[in-house]
């Protein structure tokens, strides 16, 4: 824990105008430590994000803040093409007063700041399609964006994030070494990963046949990722671009089928309340293809349904290691946390496979 004169220390070393009055923690993500800065700038109240970066997670921090200096920067000349205004479109990080757009604090940490995005806000769970619809298509234009980034190709913050094999072999190594005494309880999570071995590689084998290219990706774009404009109700920012690497597009598909088709939160135990809505997911492909669909291949286009499987089973399998590991990973509030995590991402891979007819019909 940091107290606020350590944050205001922090804050000190970037150059925003006026005087700090608070930091409050803010946000539900499971990685980093977000706070809402309030400024006193003569009088007017202004807010700004301040985010501790994990470095356990983000082993090099420096490489992270390298990708996203460059990706904000592209986006914002990608999105001056197309809006008048673009102040929320991206998010603006603030620089100090030696130009580079982080701190680094006296314990080690990496910060970073932003300009705190008004009335918008961002959704644990998505409560209408039209929200979906919207999410998919910024999503998606995001990548389109991000297809003529100039330069060398991103750092990989996190090696093999969506290698989902790799994930399992993770999940095998995590059940031998049984820290915490856990593996026993879990025996039937385990068979249920175990079960579904065989379709972990598919779109690796696609992307090492060239039928399906490496892009720029988010990574991450869970529905609480983005923020939808209070008023329009468009997805105006897409947030959290510590993971935006080289990836499959895929992906980022799949993890919006994951957080967004679901009526209930990730970690609700009530597992009658878990499942796809079918009117959701149409509302993902509706947006998501206006926005990518003029990039996507067939063999993307008809891997989408699959990828929602895919990225919810993988999702669920690092939740299963990581209580199996004592909760080394995400951010938990209680000691099932991790498993209860678990258990309803794989009530959502059964519910989405049994729709899997009916969603490859529509794609
Ligand atoms: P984490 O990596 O921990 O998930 P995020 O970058 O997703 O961190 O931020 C956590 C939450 O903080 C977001 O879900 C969003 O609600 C809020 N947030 C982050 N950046 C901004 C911003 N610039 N303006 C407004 N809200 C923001
Ligand atoms: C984490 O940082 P956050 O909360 O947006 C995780 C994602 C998971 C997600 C599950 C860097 O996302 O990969 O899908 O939790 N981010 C990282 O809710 O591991
Ligand atoms: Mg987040």
């Amino acid at each position: 824990m940091y107290s606020q004169d350590e944050l205001r220390e922090i804050c000190s070393k970037f150059a925003i105008y006026g005087d700090f009055l608070v930091a409050v923690p803010f946000g539900s993500g499971h990685i980093n430590d977000t706070y809402q800065l309030t400024y006193d700038q003569g009088g007017v109240r202004l807010h700004y994000t301040l985010q501790r970066i994990n470095h356990a997670v983000f082993k090099n921090p420096v490489h992270v803040m390298e990708n996203m200096d460059r990706v904000t920067k592209h986006l914002l000349d990608r999105i001056h093409s197309r809006h008048i205004e673009t102040k929320k479109r991206t998010l603006r990080l603030l620089r100090t007063f030696s130009n580079v757009p982080y701190v680094q604090d006296s314990r080690g940490s990496f910060w970073r700041a932003y300009v705190f995005v008004e009335n918008a806000r961002s959704y644990d769970v998505l409560e209408t399609a039209d929200q979906a619809y919207r999410t998919a298509y910024a999503f998606g234009e995001f990548q389109n964006d991000l297809t003529d980034l100039p330069g060398p190709r991103l750092h990989e913050t996190i090696p093999d994030f969506h290698n989902t094999p790799r994930r399992v072999e993770q999940l095998e190594e995590a059940i031998r070494e049984d820290r915490v005494g856990r593996a026993g309880g879990v025996k039937r999570e385990i068979d249920f990963v175990m079960k579904r071995r065989g379709d972990t590689e598919k779109l690796l084998r696609l992307n090492a046949d060239g039928d399906i290219p490496e892009r720029i990706t988010h990574n991450d774009t869970k529905v609480n990722n983005i923020l939808i404009d209070d008023l329009s109700g468009e997805g105006i920012c897409v947030l959290d671009l510590d993971t935006v690497m080289p990836g499959l597009a895929l992906y980022d598909f799949g993890d919006m089928v994951r957080a967004g088709t679901s009526p209930a939160e990730e970690d609700e135990v009530d597992l009658r309340k878990v499942g796809m809505r079918f009117e959701m997911f149409e509302a993902l492909f509706s947006g998501y293809t206006a926005s990518a669909g003029n990039f996507l291949t067939p063999a993307e286009r008809e891997n989408l349904p699959f990828a929602g499987k895919l990225i919810t089973l993988e999702t669920g399998i690092r939740f299963l290691t990581d209580y199996i590991n004592g909760d080394i990973y995400f951010k938990t509030r209680r000691p099932s946390h991790n498993l209860d995590r678990c258990r309803n991402q794989f009530r959502l891979v059964e519910s989405i496979e049994r729709q899997m007819n009916r969603m490859m019909e529509l794609v």
